[in-house]
């Protein structure tokens, strides 16, 4: 075989013709059009290189959005039953999105298993294990259900993430839920290539590179893995979807459940207020040209959008509305679409990050290189809401320091650290405690467990009581 049988793998001609086999073989199982994957990472490259601000983006309309800040209790109250009903009648699912490899945390470990620390040293998996431990409960109680509802936990995972993240769950009997309710299943990979985008990179000479294809992976593999078919044996009609590594996640959280049910939105998101220009996060809004609700993600938006104002408050931005990868679908959009969104581009671009890859350079040298070298490719989640109308899609604003301390860095950073994620998720049981009237002194802060409250209920009995720095509820 000569090498122009393998014109898009960089080094080809160095490979012996095993080697060239070998790879020609793994290159025709991976991917179903090697040509159509080219032309895709060039619309990729020129859709990185293409100012955000050459689109028309503004907010999303009043019709769409609603904010926890705002809304009179009433109206929580009722979203929150809504929700909780739903969960009692075992219609409720949980998509979490435990792919990503937390190379800037510095951890070879998924980061579910990161122990950020507490009191208790609980992981990441752990504490959102335990709010669906909580939260079946309280919709068991409101609801007066005999059996105690069933919230099915579907992790994604990656290869790289997945026995690790598997072993974590069994060895600590998946933290006190019923292991048939949790299902793990693995999203796809796709090839690396050259900076160029021409050519695809190999990792030895009998291995092609191999990444993560993006949390929007999440659909192919929703259809890959049937989890679809599962959600309709399980009459399951709701689906919360959301990141493992916000330490203040609610998961299953029934007044976003029962907002995107109350209005019948096909897609809901929820969104906090962004720090600041510079804060690594997507914001919702809308194209203005198609009227559809969409993402700019932090890594491709153009500084003059980022640091626009209001025209009538310059200390507010006009973008404001950060996504933090905490969305609701119904089933039946999901029933739908999936197919699609699996199949097409035209749903799901992909995205590209310049990354230095070890790999066999043009010259059929193994480097590991210490600049940037190649292109990985990712598929983002929320790629696909322009594929719904804007009145099935609702945006809710909630509180950052009661919904969203992301863990992305290691300590040392200014931000979204494992210590601020410590801090930030200590300072709302502390807030809940005192309340409801427990006793702490000064800047003490205490652990609530997820088992105790889910979010701030439950707490008379701390009335009158002492509780010291540190101190677990
Ligand atoms: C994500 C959001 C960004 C903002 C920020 C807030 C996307 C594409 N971007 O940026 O808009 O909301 O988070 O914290 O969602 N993951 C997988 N498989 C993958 C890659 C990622 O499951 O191949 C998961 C990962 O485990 C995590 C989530 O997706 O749960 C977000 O991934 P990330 O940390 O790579 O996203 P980030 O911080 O760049």
């Amino acid at each position: 075989m000569t090498s122009d049988s393998l014109p898009f793998v960089q080094g080809a001609e160095y490979l012996s013709h095993a080697a060239q086999t070998a790879i020609s073989s793994q290159i025709k199982s991976q991917i179903e059009d090697v040509d159509q994957l080219i032309e895709n990472v060039s619309g990729a490259i020129k859709l990185a290189s293409s100012v955000s601000s050459s689109r028309e983006l503004t907010q999303l309309p009043a019709s769409s959005c609603a904010s926890t800040l705002e809304i009179d209790s009433e109206t929580k109250e009722s979203w929150r039953d809504l929700g909780l009903e739903a969960i009692a009648n075992n219609e409720v699912a949980v998509l979490l999105m435990a792919g990503g490899q937390g190379s800037r945390l510095g951890s070879s470990d998924p980061k579910g298993c990161y122990n950020v620390q507490l009191p208790s040293s609980k992981s990441l998996f752990q504490v959102q294990a335990e709010k669906i431990i909580k939260i079946q409960e309280l919709a068991k109680q409101r609801y007066n259900k005999s059996e105690l509802p069933t919230i099915n936990w579907y992790i994604m995972t990656s290869k790289p993430t997945r026995h690790a993240t598997e072993s974590f769950f069994v060895s600590n009997k998946w933290f006190g839920l019923n292991s048939d309710q949790v299902t793990f299943f693995n999203q796809g990979t796709l090839p690396c290539f050259n900076l160029a985008g021409d050519k695809i990179l190999l990792e030895s000479e009998n291995s092609v590179t191999n990444a993560p294809d993006g949390n929007g992976g999440l659909y192919k593999a929703l259809l890959d893995n049937k989890i679809l078919e599962d959600f309709q044996n399980k009459n399951i009609k709701h689906v919360h979807m959301y990141c493992v590594d916000n330490a203040l996640v609610k998961v299953a959280d029934p007044t976003f459940l029962g907002f995107a049910i109350n209005k019948k939105f096909q897609i809901a998101t929820k969104v906090v207020r962004k720090r600041d220009a510079k804060e690594s996060v997507g914001l919702i809004v809308m194209d203005k040209a198609n009227q559809k609700p969409c993402v700019i993600e932090y890594s491709e938006i153009s500084e003059e959008l980022a640091n626009k104002t209001e025209p009538e408050d310059s200390s507010k931005l006009f973008l404001r509305a950060a996504n933090i990868v905490n969305h609701y679908y119904s089933v039946d959009l999901l029933t739908q679409m999936v197919p699609k969104w699996s199949s097409s581009q035209q749903y799901l671009p992909f995205h590209i990050a310049k990354k230095k890859i070890a790999s066999i350079n043009e010259k059929g040298q193994f480097v590991k290189p210490s600049e940037p070298n190649g292109i990985k490719l990712e598929q983002f989640i929320f790629d696909v809401f322009p594929s719904v109308d804007l009145e099935t899609f609702g945006c809710l604003e909630v509180e950052r320091t009661e919904e969203f301390s992301p863990l992305k860095n290691a300590d040392g950073a200014k931000n979204d650290t494992p210590t601020t994620a410590r801090r930030d998720y200590m300072k709302l049981g502390t807030k809940w405690v005192k309340e409801n009237g427990g006793i702490i002194q000064g800047d003490d802060l205490v652990e609530v467990s997820g088992l105790t409250s889910y979010n701030g209920e439950g707490l008379e009995f701390v009335k009158g009581k002492v509780y010291a720095n540190g101190e677990q509820i």
